[in-house]
């Protein structure tokens, strides 16, 4: 299994770094199933003070991060390793779910991951193009669609102050968002991505392969009720039927507390599971 890279571009990098340097994702990185790379978007400001961000054309409130320190970044990356794509978390990009998760982890059927990504292709040819101007040279994500890749390398582009210039998007393979709300930057994004993504990756989940990732750790065992003992708390009981051993009962219960939550949460497809 190849490693997946993972490279951080962000103005706080040591505010990322604790985060990625425990637990799961500590261990993964350890066990050489992930590597993540910190670039300080600072080092590429302009002037003596390294400035990255200037106020908006047109007026409005707030700063943008401009062009040159973020083309300059990712450049720094990309001219390393051509193959590595840029993911920007923004909130205008496309909703981080579960299936999105597999597809960058590639544990997914290959047709399972056409939808999304040509979604994300077409976002991204139409980018190149506005900046370009030339349709031949734009690169198509061949390499998304193969299951041959020897090496997955992301390079996550945390956005802060009030917003970047537009021109930035020219270089975003995956615009991508964590839901209907705004944060004050791209870092939070970004380890929920990279954590999202790592557990799906084999050997982060107690050695798991990825056919077990799919078929049970996926999330699908996290939508029923769970217990561990005490089987009494505080006056609270486990319910019986867990307690019972009968194997063929506890999955039936399994299946309608799974469809209560469901239909609860009025929604079938948060979990891309379905
Ligand atoms: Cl990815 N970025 C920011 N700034 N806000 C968000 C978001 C991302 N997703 C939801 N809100």
């Amino acid at each position: 299994m190849a490693k997946t890279k993972f490279t951080i571009i962000s103005l706080f990098p040591e505010a990322l770094e604790p985060y990625l340097n425990s637990s799961m994702l500590y261990k993964a990185q350890k066990a050489g199933i992930i590597e993540v790379t910190y670039v300080n978007l600072r080092d590429f400001g302009i002037g003596a003070h390294k400035s990255v961000d200037d106020t908006p054309y047109g007026g409005g409130d707030g700063m943008l991060l401009r062009c040159e320190p973020a083309f300059a970044a990712i450049e720094s990356v990309k001219n390393k390793d051509p193959d590595a794509k840029i993911i920007l978390p923004t909130p205008v990009g496309q909703i981080w779910n579960q299936a999105l998760a597999r597809s960058f982890a590639e544990v997914s059927s290959d047709n399972s991951h056409d939808s999304w990504n040509s979604d994300f292709e077409a976002s991204a040819d139409r980018n190149q193009r506005a900046q370009q101007n030339d349709p031949e040279s734009v690169n198509s994500n061949e390499e998304k669609s193969s299951s041959t890749i020897s090496t997955r390398h992301y390079v996550i582009f945390c956005p802060h102050y009030e917003g970047y210039d537009e021109r930035i998007m020219s270089l975003v393979d995956y615009p991508v968002s964590l839901g209907n709300y705004v944060l004050t930057g791209g870092e939070l994004p970004a380890l929920i991505i990279i954590d999202s993504i790592t557990r799906l990756l084999p050997g982060v989940l107690g050695g798991k392969t990825s056919a077990e990732i799919e078929s049970f750790s996926d999330g699908d065992n996290l939508e029923y009720p769970q217990y561990t003992k005490p089987a009494e708390f505080r006056g609270m009981k486990v319910p019986e039927v867990l307690l019972s051993g009968h194997h063929a009962k506890i999955d039936q219960w399994r299946r309608e507390q799974s469809l209560k939550r469901r239909t609860e949460r009025g929604v079938d497809d948060d979990l891309g599971i379905v």
